[in-house]
């Protein structure tokens, strides 16, 4: 309002204020939809978490642990091509309503399904730019929410979407960012009471973390919660005064929010701070980086935080969804929320007002002045679900255990880089009273090298690699809600963390997928195997349950994660005690060491970089050359990559795509190699004399 206007149209404001909030008060737009979120899901699957606590618990029960073990497929579709290619990843829970399911690929593709049969209803192809530059890891979308008989999602593009239930039609398109300014979105969006909740990725690309609501109907945008405060606004004391630091510290929000609508609060978890490494600009603790928070669910107001990981450093997002649960604690009814971070632990907290729930200590930590490392770091009391030391490994000095330090000098640490939990969602299953915590146990040589920022450019301000051969294993951890202590873990061939996750059903099982293509139903108490499928790819993604007809069916979408390596598809499978559908040949199992992988080209002095849609391969991976040879490396990708030797000896330097650039080796050696900005892609050259 203009200040001009006087007191009639003040009066007229206040007034219009006044019915506009008696009006949301009183007719929510879609109260039936609200009502079946607010409680456990039974016959549909309606959010990405299952219901607005993310707990990915069902309460149907026809497949129990007495009858799992007939479980057969029901169906399974293959979803014409959509995200078939190694830059993609298959991560999307399918959503189940009335019988139709609805389900989102790697390149932002949604397709409904008759939910009994597998028939495809409709599809709608994004048509997404495949030269986004900003994508971070994997072309991937975590899936979609429903409402109003609408779909929403977000897209890469930085755009939100709504398309028609019945018809899969283009209902509304809203950018709410620009992806050439290092946004994406790779989440999925929750509905409740008229508005869409969305967060957005990029932490990598120094950009400033918000959440984002819009209006479900129209699709504006009705405001936006920045993880990240502007100089002046609370928590802007934790960043240096006099700087702009802050406006592209990171804090992503790379998962679907949670909502209590008694509290009237949503909640979500931020990723990592912003440049990743690199610490030495941005004195303090750097709120609200790597921290689980609450704002007002009609405003976007600040309500509580609770930081993991003081000036993250570590690349230590809170990546997997936040997940609401109800216990009692030393006879007191209380209102938890949970979240299991990068840094292998679970935190647990009051939702509402963000305190410790189990117990949290500050503890002094090793300290490096020139990272401007935080004095202490919260540790959670209870159990971590991964090694927290690295081992030594030969040709690397120095071993060390989370929060230790690292400067120009690569040390070795644990957890690194996708795990403990990442990107994995963690279910809770109300009857056991466990949290299930996919982890995944990797080493990366960490290091610091600094980095300008450049508007929708990498600003990572460092790096961290797998050292060659290195373990890359995974644990799957049943974790007491009430001790924050394991009761049960199985280690695992293949990193767990990272796209997998599992969901879980009052018939007392627990079902989730695996790298390999396995997919598992286990008991929820023991963690006992009661039946294994074969699905053919990749089964990283989080399953659902739902029944249609009076019968339950369990679905997975299975194509693969591009970070793991496991076997790329396009397919849904669906299962059910009546199904005929056989099992599939196993896929080839993704690596369990890091390294590049492949035959040796003898002679081969090129190397192509993101050809058939491989984004972050080098091929061929491994050459052996003459000494005095010139090797070119040609990026047909959609991404800026580089070849930079292992130990900084040699360096491409960026490589755009559609350019080409050389190095000559006159030195024999073997010489392995990764991408700056993606250092899970290896190369080896061997140089002879
Ligand atoms: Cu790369």
């Amino acid at each position: 309002m203009k200040a001009k206007e006087g007191h009639s149209g003040l009066v007229f404001g206040i007034l219009a204020a006044m019915l506009c909030s008696m009006v949301s008060l009183a007719w929510a737009v879609d109260p039936e939809f609200d009502r079946l979120q607010r409680q456990s899901p039974g016959k549909d699957w309606l959010t990405n978490g299952g219901d607005l606590t993310n707990q990915r618990y069902s309460t149907l029960k026809q497949i129990n642990t007495s009858n799992v073990k007939q479980l057969k497929g029901a169906w399974m579709t293959r979803l014409k091509g959509s995200g078939l290619g190694g830059k993609y990843s298959f991560e999307a829970t399918p959503l189940v309503k009335d019988g139709v399911m609805y389900v989102i690929t790697g390149n932002d593709d949604v397709f409904a399904l008759n939910a009994r049969t597998g028939e495809i209803l409709w599809e709608y192809w994004s048509g997404v730019d495949q030269k986004i530059s900003t994508v971070c890891c994997g072309w991937v979308n975590r899936g979609v929410a429903l409402g109003e008989g609408k779909v929403f999602f977000g897209q890469f593009d930085a755009n939100v979407v709504a398309l028609d239930m019945k018809t899969g039609k283009l209902v509304w398109k809203t950018p709410i960012e620009q992806w050439e300014h290092g946004y994406t979105i790779t989440s999925a969006p929750i509905y409740y009471d008229g508005t869409i909740y969305i967060g957005i990725s990029g932490g990598e690309f120094g950009i400033r973390g918000r959440l984002t609501a819009l209006n479900a109907e129209r699709g504006e945008i009705l405001w936006r919660a920045y993880t990240l405060p502007a100089p002046g606004e609370f928590g802007s004391d934790t960043w240096p005064a006099g700087t702009d630091h802050s406006m592209r510290g990171g804090a992503a929000i790379w998962n679907t929010p949670a909502l209590d609508p008694e509290l009237g609060l949503v909640y979500f978890a931020t990723g990592n701070c912003g440049p990743d490494y690199d610490g030495s600009m941005r004195e303090g603790d750097n709120l609200f980086c790597a921290s689980i928070m609450a704002v007002n669910a009609k405003t976007g107001a600040y309500a509580w935080h609770f930081q993991q990981v003081h000036h993250d450093i570590w690349d230590y997002d809170a990546a997997s969804p936040v997940v609401l649960f109800d216990t009692v604690i030393d006879g007191q009814p209380r209102k938890g929320i949970a979240e299991a971070g990068r840094t292998g632990w679970v935190y647990i907290l009051d939702r509402t007002n963000g305190k410790p729930l189990i117990g949290i200590e500050e503890r002094p930590v090793p300290q490096e002045p020139r990272q401007k490392t935080a004095k202490t770091q919260p540790f959670p009391v209870g159990d971590a679900t991964v090694p927290q030391c690295a081992a030594p490994l030969p040709g690397y000095p120095e071993a060390r255990c989370i929060f230790d330090v690292f400067w120009e000098t690569p040390v070795l640490m644990q957890p690194s880089g996708i795990g403990g939990t990442n990107w994995s969602p963690m279910p809770y299953n109300p009857d056991t009273g466990y949290f299930y915590v996919p982890g995944t146990v990797r080493t990366s040589a960490f290091t610091r090298y600094g980095d300008k920022f450049k508007l929708g450019k990498r600003y990572d301000g460092g790096s961290q690699a797998a050292p060659i051969g290195s373990p890359q294993t995974g644990t799957f951890t049943a974790i007491d809600s009430k001790t924050n202590k394991i009761v049960w873990q199985q280690t695992q061939p293949y990193r767990t963390g990272q796209g997998g996750g599992s969901m879980t059903t009052a018939g007392g099982l627990l079902f989730r997928g695996g790298s390999d293509g396995n997919f598992h139903a286990l008991d929820a108490r023991t963690g006992e195997e009661l039946w294994r499928f074969q699905t053919g790819f990749g089964a990283d993604a989080p399953a659902i349950t739902y029944e249609v007809d009076g019968e339950q069916f369990v679905a997975i979408t299975t194509g693969g994660n591009q970070s793991i390596g496991s076997a790329n598809g396009d397919a849904v499978w669906a299962f059910s005690l009546k199904g005929q559908v056989h099992a599939l040949w196993p896929p080839p199992p993704p690596p369990t060491v890091a390294g590049p992988t492949g035959p040796i080209a003898a002679g081969a002095d090129k190397v192509e970089i993101g050809v058939n849609n491989i984004e972050y391969r080098y091929g061929p991976g491994r050459i052996r050359i003459k000494a005095g040879t010139t090797v070119t490396w040609t990026n047909s990708g959609d991404l800026p990559h580089t070849a930079t030797d292992m130990e900084f000896k040699w360096d491409t330097g960026d490589i755009d795509p559609g350019q080409s650039k050389a190095v000559t080796f006159d030195a024999p050696g073997n010489y392995y190699y990764i991408c700056r900005p993606h250092p899970w892609m290896y190369g080896q050259i061997i140089v002879e004399q």
